[in-house]
């Protein structure tokens, strides 16, 4: 993997690059799509490649090791192969779906025993067998193993947590050394910061995740029930500290106002379930504010989903089919408005990625942030 920075944005920390993988290039700033079991829910690989179109797709090691289970991918010849999408892919750890997910989870040293979600049995997670199993998922891009800390934490578990998450890190790279790559193109290894909301946790653990001298790096434990400025905070004091020459993604961000302010304090790289699972109950984002689609005030509103037209729906479906679509709870409904809520994010870091070259960045974020600030 090979991170190009192309531009600085004058007037913030915002960059605009190209991550190149062996499955082809990416460029940044990025929204990658959430695609947990293989696919992203409610939209066809072709739709995605041919409408949504994003250079790279997230997958999730908790749930794929629990289904379709790791011999199963191996066989497949690995996750692009099994869900056919030959663009790249990153896989998170399982570090937060399973402290989000799983029952009864025991976190000690050697690592985290937990009970599927979805029958109850018993596993365990490990710096190492994670590193496993991300092997045979085969995603371009592989996650260290952490705890993300909820909010709020205090300062003595927030910490403790940190160096876990340190030692664990070392682990995963001794661990990593060992094992081959399986299917003939490389993966690249993030790690990832924690710290909770503690500007020296934070700082301690930029500079302990810069030294690992990784490909890339990400920010993790954020976006977790704190307040927007703290998030913001955080974000910004370990930009300082992270290498400018390797891509910064931030875990599990946001809303669209949170991408465009963190892009700002120099983040390259989002996933978020947001436009997804939002899409699923009747909420759609546009650049005007978002809209509850089930809301009786669309009942007769002929006008197109989304007058900006980015995906087919937004022009060939009306808001009123789109509303008796979710009020008659059929499948259409949910599809149309994640194609929509998809087309939005990708338009929306594109957009983002065109100011920052062409040197506007600024004056665009701060007019986009007034505007989608609003109820339809
Ligand atoms: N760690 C990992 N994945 C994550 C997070 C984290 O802290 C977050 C936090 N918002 C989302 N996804 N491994």
């Amino acid at each position: 993997m090979k991170f190009d920075l192309i531009t600085k944005d004058p007037q913030s920390k915002a960059r605009a690059g190209s991550i190149t993988t062996d499955h082809g290039v990416i460029e940044t700033p990025i929204f990658m799509p959430v695609g947990t079991m293989g696919t992203v829910k409610g939209v066809h690989q072709r739709e995605l490649k041919d409408d949504i179109d994003p250079d790279i797709i997230l997958g999730n090691t908790y749930h794929l090791y629990l289904r379709p289970q790791t011999d199963i991918l191996e066989k497949a010849g690995g996750l692009h192969k099994f869900m056919n999408w030959d663009r790249p892919i990153l896989t998170d750890s399982g570090g937060y779906q399973v402290y989000s997910l799983s029952a009864n989870r025991k976190i000690k040293e050697e690592g985290v025993k937990f009970k599927s979600h979805i029958d109850g049995s018993l596993h365990f997670f490990s710096p190492e067998n994670v590193m496993e199993i991300q092997r045979t998922i085969g995603a371009d891009i592989i996650m260290a193993f952490d705890e993300c800390t909820p909010y709020p934490c205090d300062y003595r578990y927030a910490k403790r947590s940190m160096h876990m998450t340190h030692r664990w890190l070392d682990r995963c790279i001794n661990h990593l050394e060992k094992l081959p790559y399986k299917y003939g193109y490389s993966q690249a290894f993030f790690p990832i910061v924690q710290g909770s909301t503690y500007t020296d946790l934070r700082k301690q653990s930029a500079e302990y995740i810069a030294n690992a001298g990784a490909v890339g790096n990400a920010i993790g434990g954020l976006s977790v029930g704190e307040p927007a400025e703290e998030m913001y905070a955080m974000t910004d004091v370990v930009c300082e500290i992270l290498p400018e020459d390797k891509p910064r993604y931030l875990m599990g961000v946001g809303t669209p106002i949170n991408i465009l302010e963190n892009i700002a304090l120099g983040v390259d790289m989002f996933d978020c379930v947001m436009p997804t699972r939002n899409a699923r109950n009747g909420m759609l984002f546009t650049a005007n504010g978002t809209i509850n689609i089930k809301n009786k005030k669309w009942e007769d509103d002929f006008s197109p989903i989304d007058e900006m037209g980015i995906t087919f729906v937004d022009t060939e479906y009306t808001k009123a089919y789109l509303r008796h679509l979710f009020a008659s709870n059929e499948y259409l409904g949910k599809q149309i408005a994640t194609i929509h809520n998809l087309g939005f994010y990708m338009w929306l870091v594109r957009e983002a990625r065109k100011h920052i070259l062409a040197g506007d960045f600024r004056e665009w974020k701060d007019m986009m942030v007034k505007n989608m600030d609003k109820r339809l």
